[in-house]
């Protein structure tokens, strides 16, 4: 199944945001460590001009860190480029992320003359999350499922740094749907879009492949399952997800897989590593969109 997400509001965001950076001092684009390079938006990369950047690897606690070494390595390359891992829920790692706008605007930060950053990225990869905690409060809406924050918000930190929070952006097209599903693996697409077996499918061959001994200790499989469908069967035998009559319903079986490693219970998983190509199969796709009719 060919995935495609793009609501209504994320292409006027676009523009307004497009319009509102031009007054920004520091641009931080939050990424998700788990998919750094497909949860990077080349549109925003276009109108961030440029600005300082500051490229937040979040999501931290749930990536593979020596993935994420090399994702770091990869981004320093890039002039005027600063990449941080971190998890938006602690506080001490976040605050090395004011310190970074701090000397990227010298000059800015005094009564009078803030320090304006925005903050953009995709959908759901903690955006909102990551103001509220350097906020110590509440004040951006969040949630577990992509779109949450439709509108911008300016939010004053009360120490001379003034944050935007934006709505999290995709692009139209997701002509490579290799990206399109890693996104949907990992929360970021909105379930009205995509069919959790596909997904599912996806996710399975990818981790037999990658991460085959987090799935043994898991699961306890005393043998792995020899194909991705075996393999959601399994776990949806071991999870509960029958239908009447004692079968599997792998449509429930992807999903709770797809929830499970969401949530980091398979372990510290990344999706992809820098330099990474063409890693599943188009077969796994077409395999899943079978298992649907
Ligand atoms: N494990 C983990 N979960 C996080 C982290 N940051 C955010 N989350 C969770 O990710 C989900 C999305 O967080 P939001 O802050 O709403 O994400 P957003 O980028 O603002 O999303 P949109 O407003 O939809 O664009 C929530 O369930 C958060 O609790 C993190 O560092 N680690
Ligand atoms: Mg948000």
């Amino acid at each position: 199944m060919t995935i495609r997400w793009y609501p209504g509001h994320m292409g006027k965001a676009l523009e307004k945001m497009s319009e509102a950076i031009r007054k920004i001092d520091v641009v931080i684009e939050v990424l998700d460590a788990r998919l750094p390079s497909s949860s990077s938006n080349h549109q925003l990369q276009e109108i961030r001009r440029n600005k300082p950047c500051i490229k937040v690897l979040n999501k931290n606690d749930l990536a593979d860190p020596i993935v994420t070494k090399a994702w770091v390595r990869n981004f320093e390359e890039e002039s005027g480029v600063h990449a941080l891992p971190l998890s938006a829920k602690q506080l001490s790692e976040t605050k090395q992320l004011i310190k970074l706008c701090q000397r990227l605007a010298p000059n800015r930060g005094r009564p009078g003359w803030p320090l304006r950053a925005m903050v953009f990225g995709i959908p759901n990869v903690g955006k909102s999350t990551l103001i509220n905690t350097l906020a110590g409060k509440g004040l951006a809406k969040v949630g577990d499922k992509p779109a949450i924050t439709t509108c911008a918000q300016k939010i004053d930190l009360h120490n001379g740094i003034i944050l935007s929070d934006t709505p999290g952006l995709l692009w139209p097209d997701m002509s490579d749907q290799e990206v399109a599903y890693r996104l949907a693996t990992s929360g970021a697409i909105g379930a009205s879009a995509l069919d959790y077996t596909c997904v599912g499918l996806f996710a399975a061959e990818f981790m037999m492949r990658r991460y085959p001994q987090l799935l043994e200790e898991r699961y306890k499989f005393s043998e792995m399952p020899e194909t991705p469908t075996a393999l959601l069967e399994t776990i949806g035998r071991r999870l509960g997800c029958l239908v009447s009559g004692g079968g599997i319903d792998i449509h429930r079986a992807a999903e709770a897989f797809l929830r499970e490693l969401r949530a980091g219970k398979i372990g510290r998983v990344s999706l992809e590593e820098p330099g990474d190509v063409a890693d599943v199969s188009e077969d796994v796709i077409l395999e899943g969109e079978s298992a649907q009719v």
